[in-house]
């Protein structure tokens, strides 16, 4: 297997905790104020890259943001040295402060939308890192995940990494949570699902926000240069979306040639299912979860949707799926009829990821699929992988330098300030990238 697939992980930052900024995402809303334990969400997310990597499939990760964005503060009028901008901001607009200071950056599967060399006119792996405009707290991650790709993936004779779209309305964009690609291996050209939320006025009425615009899609489609027909287009259901599901990897998940997707997951679910069945050709397995084997709630309270589901062998599959499933009835009799079922999955392993899951970020949130042939991955700075040393190293360094418990009042300590910046200071030094 000379192409594979890498997950990059969102290393979970200093600064997790639990805004509540998040409206139609119903973890995120009914944690708001809870409090957190970054240390914890750290190690929880380390723990999972090296169950990922100990099976012998490529763990890379994207370190977290500076946090706080000082200058989104400033624009809001907060001058002064940070701790006086942190003592007003804290006094004045709490809300802004924990913006300001978001983690929400570990949640890759919305870094950017990636296009392996096989589907690409110019033979080059595509990027376009997601504007994340709908959210004020993730629309700070845009310009830094740019810069952070560009770092990494630097070698133009592999890779390109495209200007966000641009941050408005018409082109909202929230990266690869809403694109799933297709294929018979991964070096084979794929079949690329591109879901949206909105088109024009469609999904203005809804309760809760529909994050991706259909123009987005279409603009990405176009700059990676993949071919017009083998690529899907598909709007969310907007039950849906009022029910919690604000990204497409919440209510469908694929690899290679498999397709879980619930039965409310796209508005034109006959029509999309079969122009990806058309496309792909021959040998495309769509297996649809019904409303009554897994409500729509069920869906989101156990995020079954957003497992992972890892090649780990020809035609064998592993689910990684959040503890949660194992504590919901439905979703854990689904997973027993799947590994039941004929289809390639042979085992599920159930993480516990409770500290993201809280905000409403589960396995697939926590990464950014990106297909690579060795050549490509030959090109990237080996810095970027999780070696048992380097996991070792990473959980030493969150011991020493995350807190244990932290609240939203905890943030208008200045001192959170340079501990922070210590941290991050010590992590560039041994990323070296
Ligand atoms: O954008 N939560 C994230 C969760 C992202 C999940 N990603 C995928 N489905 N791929 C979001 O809603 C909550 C932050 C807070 O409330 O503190 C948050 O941003």
């Amino acid at each position: 297997m000379t192409t594979v697939e890498v997950n990059f992980d969102g290393l979970i930052g200093p600064t997790h905790h639990y805004g509540g900024l998040s409206a139609g995402n119903l973890a995120s809303v009914g944690h708001r104020h809870a409090i957190s334990s970054p240390r914890k969400a750290a190690l929880q997310g380390l723990a999972k890259m090296k169950r990922v990597a100990d099976m012998g499939i490529p763990q890379a990760f994207l370190p977290p943001h500076p946090r706080p964005d000082l200058s989104f503060l400033s624009s809001h009028g907060f001058t002064g040295s940070p701790g006086e901008i942190i003592t007003a901001a804290h006094k004045e607009r709490p809300d802004l402060l924990s913006i300001a200071y978001s983690a929400s950056a570990m949640w890759t599967a919305n870094a950017a939308t990636v296009s392996p060399s096989s589907d690409c006119a110019d033979g080059r792996v595509h990027f376009t890192p997601a504007n994340l405009q709908t959210m004020p707290h993730r629309a700070l991650e845009a310009e830094h995940t740019t810069k952070t790709l560009r770092a990494i993936f630097h070698d133009s004779n592999h890779f390109v990494v495209h200007d966000p779209l641009p941050g408005v309305a018409e082109t909202s964009d929230e990266g690869a949570a809403n694109h799933t690609r297709f294929c018979r291996e991964y070096h084979s050209p794929g079949v690329e699902l591109f879901v949206y939320g909105r088109d024009g006025d469609d999904g203005a009425d809804q309760r809760y926000p529909a994050r991706q615009t259909r123009a987005a899609c279409e603009e990405i489609a176009s700059a990676h240069g993949l071919v017009p027909d083998r690529c899907v287009f598909a709007r969310q259901h907007p039950w849906a979306i009022d029910a919690g599901v604000f990204h497409n990897d919440v209510i469908s998940v694929g690899n290679q040639a498999l397709h879980l997707v619930h039965e409310f997951a796209f508005a034109d679910q006959e029509r999309v299912l079969a122009e990806l069945a058309e496309r792909f050709g021959p040998g495309l397995q769509q297996i649809v979860v019904r409303d009554e084997e897994l409500k729509l709630a069920d869906a989101v309270q156990s995020y079954f949707f957003n497992s992972q589901l890892l090649q780990t062998g020809p035609q064998q599959m592993l689910l990684i799926c959040p503890i949660e499933c194992s504590e919901n009835a439905a979703a854990n009799r689904l997973v027993a009829n799947l590994l039941r079922g004929d289809n390639p999955i042979f085992d599920c392993q159930f993480v516990d990821l409770r500290e993201s899951m809280q905000n409403g970020g589960g396995p697939a949130c926590l990464r950014l699929r990106v297909v690579l042939t060795k050549e490509e991955r030959a090109a990237l700075p080996s810095g970027v992988f999780l070696t048992e040393d380097r996991y070792h190293q990473l959980c030493n360094w969150v011991r020493r330098h995350y807190r244990d418990r932290l609240a939203v009042e905890d943030l208008a300590d200045a001192s959170l300030v340079d501990e922070v910046a210590v941290a991050m200071h010590e992590l560039n030094q041994m990323l070296g990238f």
